[in-house]
């Protein structure tokens, strides 16, 4: 086993991973960029270490700082969480080059997972159903039209490297498509250094559903069921569950193996997701690997009872699995809620700053993976997710009640937050039903508007700050000037 790990992250993920690194008696180096000198993953870590100015490619990208740093402490391995250089294959085998242990996959299966156009050809060779498009690109434009035409539209351009969204656009016709090709490589170029684009049939309202998977370095590949993530905004997820009420369990096991020979085939180590489209037929699709620790790895390990991330220590060290996939069970139902510093009144416009009171939920099946304490400054240079909240029960319906629960219960003053605009999903009817699809915000717009925080708790405590605090903690700087701080609470009105 390793004798120290430096964590290459920050914020919730990067206590996360310090607290299985506890349990598992390692000590921990966390690294810090200069305007993360007192967060929680800076002070929560045995050492701590300065890698740079706050500006991600100066510090959390920047991996002669990282590698600098990990010589310097002696650790023998670095977890890079999600995120900055998860997914980086140089990394990876700059790790290996310098002696550290990269925990996570091989440079060669993280170059080739992040690269759709290759991995849509392995999966295809395996038998296993891609969406249907292209696989290769092409320099001239009648190709893709042919293609277009043959697989008809809507078609999805997509760049064959990275991910995010980047690149991608949905188009209706011929003018279009050459219009989107053109810019989908521009985009790609210069977010990626590389413009291969390619176009796949563009389905309507899929459903997001990801196979969590370990493998250890000895040809051993798992499952751990699968998680929905249908709900998002702007290509990012922000709730997740486990199980998806989608599949039965004769899909799911059909499946679970799929992602197993995908995952075998491209070599991969370690703990990744295999993702898949499902559409209303509830015909599967290969979309892609993400060769990390998830954001919302928290509900499998709620209803598998694996802690994911001691794995993933394990099997870098070197260790056999030892979970059999037949004794693996999926128990009761888990949620969890991603809480962003964003305004949601506002067009979710990022809402640093510095918090002024927090109250957490707790309970039994409540938990909360959070890199936030009262009084921490919210940066406007990272993501701005502040926790998750994570909740299990035996059913689906006590799981969302849990969690409507515990989001009442969670106040955080001085910044807005998305807890309001959470609550507003979990109580929508067609959440409740399971009617879940990725277009699922956008076509419920009006009913998730949050016009009044209702949190009770927040406005008291904001107007306790007010009445008692002397001097500038009363007062948060807002776009119109300086304002009392429970105007960062949200309009307020008696008898809510
Ligand atoms: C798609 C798709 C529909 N059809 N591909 C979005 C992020 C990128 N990694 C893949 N994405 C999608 N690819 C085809 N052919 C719909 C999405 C998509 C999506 C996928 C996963 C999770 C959330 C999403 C939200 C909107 C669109």
């Amino acid at each position: 086993m390793f004798k120290k790990i430096l964590i290459a992250n920050r914020g919730e993920i990067a206590v996360r991973i310090i607290k299985a690194c506890r349990d598992l008696g390692i000590p921990t180096v966390a690294v810090f960029s200069s305007s993360d000198r007192s967060a929680l993953h800076t002070q929560f870590a045995d050492e701590a270490i300065e890698i740079g100015p706050p500006s991600p490619l100066a510090s959390y990208l920047n991996m002669d700082s990282i590698i600098h740093a990990a010589k310097k402490t002696r650790a023998d391995a670095i977890h890079p969480g999600y995120g900055f250089l998860a997914e980086n294959h140089l990394f990876s085998a700059r790790c290996r080059d310098e002696g550290v242990v990269f925990i996570g996959p091989t440079p060669e299966a993280l170059k080739l997972v992040g690269d759709k156009i290759a991995s849509r050809i392995t999966v295809k060779k395996i038998g296993a159903p891609i969406i249907p498009g292209m696989t290769g690109t092409a320099k001239e434009n009648n190709v893709f039209i042919k293609k277009a035409k043959s697989i008809g539209y809507p078609v999805l351009v997509k760049a064959s490297l990275g991910g995010g969204g980047k690149g991608m656009r949905v188009v209706n016709n011929d003018r279009a498509l050459l219009e989107a090709i053109d810019a989908g490589r521009r985009e790609a170029k210069s977010a990626f250094g590389n413009d291969t684009v390619y176009i796949e049939k563009y389905l309507e309202k899929p459903r997001h559903i990801e196979f969590q998977i370990l493998a250890d370095n000895y040809g051993t590949v798992i499952h751990l069921f699968e998680r929905e993530c249908s709900i998002q905004r702007r290509y990012q997820k922000i709730i997740e569950e486990s199980p998806s009420t989608a599949l039965d369990n004769n899909q799911r096991k059909k499946m679970g193996e799929i992602a197993i020979k995908i995952a075998s085939v491209v070599g991969y180590t370690n703990a990744g997701t295999i993702e898949f489209l499902l559409d209303e037929n509830k015909n599967f699709y290969f979309l892609e690997v993400n060769a990390r620790i998830q954001v919302e790895h928290p509900v499998t390990e709620f209803v598998t009872g694996v802690d994911i991330v001691k794995q993933q220590i394990r099997i870098a060290s070197g260790e056999k699995l030892k979970i059999k996939q037949k004794e693996l069970l999926q128990r009761g139902h888990s949620v969890e809620a991603r809480i962003y510093a964003e305004d949601s009144e506002n067009n979710f416009l990022p809402s640093p700053g510095k918090i002024r009171f927090l109250q957490e939920p707790r309970g039994p099946g409540i938990r909360l993976d959070s890199g936030i304490y009262d009084g921490f400054e919210v940066s406007a240079s990272y993501d701005p997710i502040l926790s998750k909240l994570i909740v299990f029960d035996e059913t689906r319906d006590a799981a969302i009640n849990k969690m409507v629960n515990a989001l009442s219960d969670y106040s955080i003053v001085g910044i807005k937050t998305t807890i309001a605009f959470l609550s507003k999903i979990f109580e929508s009817p067609d959440f409740k039903q399971g009617n879940l699809h990725t277009s699922f915000i956008s076509e419920h717009k009006e009913d998730l508007r949050v016009s009044t925080t209702k949190n009770l708790y927040e406005a008291l405590a904001a107007y306790g700050i007010f009445t008692y605090s002397k001097g500038k903690s009363a007062y948060v700087e807002k776009e119109k000037g300086i304002v009392p701080v429970w105007e960062s609470t949200g309009r307020w009105r008696s008898g809510e």
